[in-house]
């Protein structure tokens, strides 16, 4: 019998990790589409078809067409795992909810630290300046194609790292919080909300930006190395990195490191939640 469910997807892109991460842990199987996102595959018009933004990921459950990682863990858990993943207490579902929303913000964040760092050391020595010019213009929303741009033309003095310590770091402070009750966020049982975070702050680790996290907000490293062990964690994010890309990820991102560390001890605290 075919696969009921297929995933557009990408290997490393963190929204198509969030996504296997949750279909590993719900055991469901699923048709694959694997996109190469630097070949542009995601421009393809077939492809804008199911996602007019041009990103993966998108599921596709028969006639229905989900996207938006956080949408889509959220849809997978309620019709196909009986909601197990999402708290049933009014408290925790709203926390849980408001995680899901708030991994908009989060997601851009991890882009604009990845593209101003070790993504940008990749493109400037492949990617003439005319190329990234029209790599920035082939994306439908011109702004994300400036946001792309700007980053890697300017890296961390772009002013988008500004604004993605700050999520950021507010990110911490709540899971730091979060996490005094129990092992996972929101408690003692693994939850939604654990999955939708879970590739994005072990992209920071991947980038060698730890330091964000090991002493101040020191709950999540233990949360993360939990995460590691679990067979969904191989299965949907390390299965998939290609060989050497982990090393190039480390050295281009950790270069950045002392710089963004002494920004991020000068900022000041400030929670969401
Ligand atoms: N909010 C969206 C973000 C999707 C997104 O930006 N995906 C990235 C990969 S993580 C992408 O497809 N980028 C395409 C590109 O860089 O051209 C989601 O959570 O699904």
């Amino acid at each position: 019998m075919p696969a009921m469910l297929t995933l557009h997807h990408a290997p490393t892109s963190v929204c198509s990790q969030k996504v296997r991460v949750g279909l590993a842990l719900m055991e469901l199987r699923y048709e694959s589409r694997m996109l190469n996102l630097q070949a542009g595959d995601q421009f393809e018009p077939g492809y804008l078809k199911l996602n007019p933004d041009a990103v993966v990921p998108t599921l596709v459950d028969g006639d229905l067409v989900v996207v938006e990682s956080s949408l889509i863990l959220a849809y997978l858990d309620r019709e196909h795992f009986s909601s197990q993943l999402m708290p049933r207490d009014p408290a925790g579902r709203v926390r849980a909810e408001h995680w899901l929303l708030r991994c908009l913000s989060i997601h851009a964040a991890i882009n604009t630290l990845s593209f101003s760092t070790a993504m940008r050391k990749k493109i400037l020595a492949e990617k003439t300046r005319d190329e990234i010019d029209a790599l920035a213009a082939r994306f439908p929303d011109p702004i994300m194609g400036q946001k792309r741009k700007d980053l890697i033309l300017n890296g961390i003095a772009s002013a988008y790292v500004g604004q993605a310590l700050v999520h950021l770091r507010r990110l911490f402070a709540d899971m730091q919080d979060e996490l005094e009750e129990g092992p996972w966020l929101g408690g003692n049982r693994l939850g939604i909300a654990d999955v939708a975070l879970v590739a994005y702050v072990d992209r920071l680790d991947r980038l060698g930006f730890s330091g964000f996290w090991e002493e101040e907000f020191a709950r999540v490293g233990p949360w993360l190395d939990t995460w590691k062990a679990l067979p969904a964690y191989s299965t949907g994010i390390a299965d998939h990195l290609p060989p050497g890309s982990a090393e190039a990820m480390r050295a281009g991102g950790s270069a950045h490191w002392p710089e963004l560390q002494t920004r991020w001890t000068g900022l000041t605290e400030t929670r969401a939640l």
